[in-house]
């Protein structure tokens, strides 16, 4: 018997517009001006937020955390994209598209300064889950929340977001096999800014795309210029509409880089090039979409200016807001971990409570 081919894959890239701002005027979505300007202010105010927020970790007045820039292309024109019954679920490199969703710019200080409040959205209906500091669990649980989704009746497709690095959890297998199964309305997007703290991309995985990783599932895929917010409100579109009309998971690869540290307690200078950070800073997403915007004269200087003061007021309240004494309780995170009561919960509470007081007396005595 002669050898045949029984299955043929290919892996697509889309990018509409390069790094100089350029647009493939047949790909264009053609996005009302309003629209792009909206997504511009999304952009800014996100990056103006990660940049405040690393001067406040340096100052002291602030935790560790991830810092987002370079990332506000992928989930800015996501969240845009979804529905209010959709689920967003994210890691830990999305703040753009949490704040698009509703998150409160308090939130993100508020999570990595260690409070819970960081955690608890001014309305659920707003559904962000938490940020997921856990690699890859979120994976699963996108695939869980997608059938729930579908099982209840409910039109929402749920968005989950994971690094490269995570790729190569076994979560995240099992999360698209489960997906891919029972058809679940999910689209997984994989933010690969090529590393995983000083792992590169190269060390990760010898997959030559993280996209066809999905291929394996039998799930379909596109690998995206993350850093080009257009061909990210195509891709998502398309995907949002796949899943939507039953036709189960779908996975965007969005090819992107981290432009500053892994975290604040992480230092890049001891494990990757300068020249590396150099040039990915030339193809960073807000340049090229600022290019483009003004191309077609809907932007100029003063009016970045004004913008950018205008972001600076918002992260300025922010900033007031979340440095405001005030009082909150030490046991705040048992009133969230389930949606109904149980008895253990009071348990844990008590136990959890009266450690509390111990330390605390132990603290006061080291003043
Ligand atoms: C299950 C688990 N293993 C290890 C870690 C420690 N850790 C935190 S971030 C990270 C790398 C993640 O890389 P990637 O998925 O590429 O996401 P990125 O940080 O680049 O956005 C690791 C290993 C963790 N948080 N969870
Ligand atoms: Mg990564």
């Amino acid at each position: 018997m002669p050898r045949k081919p029984v299955a043929k894959f290919v892996v697509d890239h889309l990018q509409i517009l390069d790094e100089k701002g350029q647009v493939d005027a047949k790909l264009d979505p053609g996005l009302p001006a309003e629209r792009l300007l909206e997504m511009y202010r999304w952009m800014r105010l996100a990056r103006e937020l990660d940049e405040r927020m690393l001067k406040l970790q340096r100052q002291g007045r602030l935790g560790t955390f991830p810092p987002n820039t370079g990332h506000e292309a992928v989930s800015v024109p996501i969240a845009m994209a979804m529905g209010p019954k959709d689920w967003f679920v994210g890691a830990f490199r999305e703040t753009g598209g949490r704040l698009v969703r509703g998150e409160p710019l308090t939130s993100p200080l508020h999570y990595y300064n260690g409070w819970e409040e960081g955690n608890i959205l001014p309305d659920a209906a707003l559904r962000i889950t938490p940020v997921s500091v856990v690699i890859g669990c979120q994976i699963p649980q996108a695939a869980g929340l997608a059938f729930a989704s579908r099982y209840n009746g409910e039109d929402a497709v749920t968005v989950a977001f994971i690094g490269d690095g995570g790729t190569s959890e076994g979560d995240f297998h099992e999360g698209l096999n489960f997906a891919a199964v029972w058809k679940a309305p999910v689209v997984y997007v994989v933010q690969n800014n090529q590393w995983a703290i000083s792992i590169p991309r190269s060390a990760q995985t010898s997959s030559r795309t993280l996209a066809q990783k999905a291929l394996g599932f039998d799930i379909p895929c596109l690998q995206v210029d993350g850093n080009d917010a257009l061909a990210m409100w195509v891709a998502i579109n398309e995907a949002l509409d796949h899943a939507r009309s039953g036709k189960g998971p779908y996975l965007i690869e969005a090819v992107t880089y981290r432009l500053m540290m892994h975290t604040t307690a992480d230092d890049p200078k001891k494990y990757r090039d300068e020249a590396e950070e150099k040039c990915a800073w030339e193809k960073e997403p807000l340049i090229r979409f600022r290019a483009y915007l003004a191309a077609r004269g809907l932007w100029d200087d003063e009016r970045d200016a004004a913008l950018t003061a205008e972001a600076r007021e918002q992260v300025d309240a922010a900033v007031r807001a979340f440095e405001t004494p005030h009082d909150r309780a030490d046991d705040t995170a048992f009133d969230h971990v389930y949606g109904t009561d149980h008895p253990h919960l009071h348990e844990q509470r008590a136990e959890f409570l009266a450690n509390v007081r111990f330390d605390g007396g132990k603290e006061a005595d080291h003043g």
